[in-house]
């Protein structure tokens, strides 16, 4: 279906001048420019926004619009499905699937006796969905039982953008031979959002069903056409005086994107669709200032031994389990403390920490460092809040605390995480990035080493480090060591609010001739902001004095550091 433009560009203008905003240059350059000729281009090119539904029914097994009911759908599990008339793709109603806990609940309908197994026919289905990510991946799937099991085939599969109707459709499907209890539903590739269906229908087969076409952003292209031309100029006009009704055409027409749309995007629009311009200003205001913590840091935290009982048992004690695992490096051993009264329905933060060099995954909850003891007693007294600690070790294989993280991608954390209950919601690498500002990296001696190492590599993973008298091994200068992990970070697309460094060591540890150049490297450069404020910067260096390079004094540096962690950024 073609539309016939009534309004014409010299109208466009009129209606611009009268607004009274419109610079005076125009008069003798629109003398070259024949609306005419534009205008018939534009009747013969322009579609109208949103496609209808074709009317043969008489092609149509079924037609289903849920106006006022559910058409006989229903749930496949315990998400809710029910009618509603909050967004519809046509007429005022649509089926709403709520609830879901799992990508593959969603609406179902069986299909009737004017089905049969072998013969091909046409299916369409319309979804859109309002929240989450800014597209999902949908799928359209027959459900049957054939030769004793159940079978799940998809019809059609398309993702579709956050907010726009769009359409699943498959106009040759053919029910595979000898299927029985045929039902038809549509499902998510993984999330579990809500969302809308609407006009699922059914035809014979080859019948062409007409669905929602999901539109795409483009500045000044109001009317979605996909081009910048006098209707859009109409079109803004139109919506300067009544309103858009919807979202993405008001940003299509904000093409200064200062987030309104005014006058002055006519203007712009009018001045790209007479080819004066083609490009319009960005005006998009500067983000505010993302928040920050309540927390009460100091700004300069000195070192403090724990209390004295704090090294020994504690009334409420935590868990150490030994666990076992597979990697790129062979079979490995790993321990991992869960907090006193851990529930694997709540959500953990998560440190990893590293041993030193001669060093394994036993000595940090072994008898020369009991770290689980201050980790007890720190969070029965509220030092610290509840958390996951982990005991990995870079022995064994080819593995080395230079290299470390490689493993850490691959198997530690995918491993402890799909087993204890963290801030991951997944442990793909989308689900690990999400949970970021959640977990900790730090170590000892050769551990930190690796944990500069993890911090070049893994800043998609890990939020908050804890290099403890380590330095960083990339580089040979204290320049060449900071600036790499400068790159890393400008190569991570991170701000400063996003990663949070509290390194330590004693002045008279073996480490701090080598860390003390590489922080004083790191300070003047803008990744880095130097206070142990992390309300406000995202670095600081904690020298003890007088201590020399042993966990019996290291394990205080974690005691000091460890409550700064996980309350920016969340
Ligand atoms: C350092 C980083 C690591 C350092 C020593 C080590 C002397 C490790 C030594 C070892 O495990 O023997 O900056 O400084």
């Amino acid at each position: 279906m073609k539309k016939m433009v009534s309004i014409t560009t010299a109208a466009a203008i009129s209606a611009l001048s009268v607004a009274g905003c419109f610079p005076t240059v125009y008069a003798e350059e629109t003398a070259d420019y024949q609306p005419e000729t534009a205008n018939v281009l534009f009747a013969e090119s322009i579609p109208d926004s949103i496609p209808l539904l074709d009317d043969e029914s008489a092609d149509y097994i079924f037609h289903d619009s849920f106006e006022g009911g559910e058409n006989g759908w229903g749930g496949r599990a315990s998400e809710t499905v029910a009618s509603s008339t909050k967004a519809a793709y046509q007429g005022s109603g649509s089926l709403y699937v709520s609830g879901r806990s799992d990508s593959w609940n969603g609406p179902i309908k069986s299909l009737g006796s004017e089905f049969a197994a072998g013969e091909t026919y046409s299916f369409s289905c319309n979804v859109m969905y309002e929240t989450g990510s800014a597209d999902d991946l949908f799928h359209f799937t027959m459900q049957y039982d054939a030769g004793g099991e159940t079978h799940y085939d998809k019809i059609a599969s398309a993702t579709i953008p956050k907010g726009e109707w769009g359409q699943l459709a498959n106009k040759e499907f053919k029910i595979p031979d000898g299927a029985e209890n045929i039902s038809i539903y549509a499902e998510t590739d993984t999330s579990k959002v809500s969302f809308y269906i609407d006009e699922v229908i059914a035809a014979k087969a080859g019948t062409e069903i007409k669905g929602a076409v999901p539109r795409t952003l483009l500045l000044g292209d109001v009317n979605f056409d996909g081009q910048i031309d006098a209707l859009d100029v109409a079109m803004a006009r139109d919506g300067l005086i009544n309103e858009f009704s919807d979202k993405l055409t008001k940003s299509a027409a904000d093409v200064d994107k200062s987030t309104e749309f005014e006058i002055n995007d006519l203007v712009l629009i009018q001045e790209f669709a007479l080819g004066k311009t083609t490009e319009f200003p960005d005006n998009a205001p500067e983000l505010p200032p993302e928040p920050v913590s309540t927390f009460e840091y100091n700004s300069a935290v000195s070192y403090h031994a724990a209390p004295n009982d704090y090294l020994g048992n504690c009334s409420q004690k935590g868990t150490v389990h030994k666990e076992t695992y597979n990697s790129i490096n062979g079979n490995k051993t790993l321990y991992v403390y869960t907090p006193y009264n851990y529930d694997p329905e709540k959500k953990y933060n998560i440190f990893y920490i590293m041993h030193g060099g001669g060093e394994n995954e036993n000595t940090v909850f072994g008898t020369d460092v009991e770290l689980d003891n201050i980790l007890d007693h720190m969070i029965m007294n509220g030092d610290l809040e509840p958390m996951i600690v982990v005991t990995p070790t870079f022995n064994g294989g080819n593995c080395s605390a230079q290299n470390f993280y490689q493993e850490f991608r691959a198997n530690v954390v995918p491993f402890v995480e799909g087993k204890y209950s963290t801030y991951a919601e997944s442990t793909d690498a989308a689900g690990i990035e999400a949970s970021r500002m959640h977990r900790a990296y730090g170590g000892f001696s050769m551990g930190g080493v690796s944990t500069w190492a993890v911090m070049q590599n893994c800043l998609d993973m890990v939020g908050y480090f804890m290099p403890l008298s380590g330095d960083h091994w990339d580089g040979n200068s204290a320049q060449e060591k900071a600036q790499s992990i400068g790159n890393a970070i400008n190569k991570a697309g991170l701000t400063p609010r996003d990663y949070f460094i509290f390194a330590a060591t004693g002045s008279d540890d073996i480490a701090y001739p080598n860390i003390s150049p590489q922080v004083e490297a790191m300070k003047p450069m803008s990744q880095f902001v130097y206070t142990s404020d992390f309300s406000q910067g995202n670095f600081y260096f904690l020298v003890a004095p007088g201590l020399t390079h042993w966990w019996g004094y290291v394990r205080h540096y974690v005691y000091d550091a460890l409550p700064y962690f996980f309350h920016e950024n969340q």
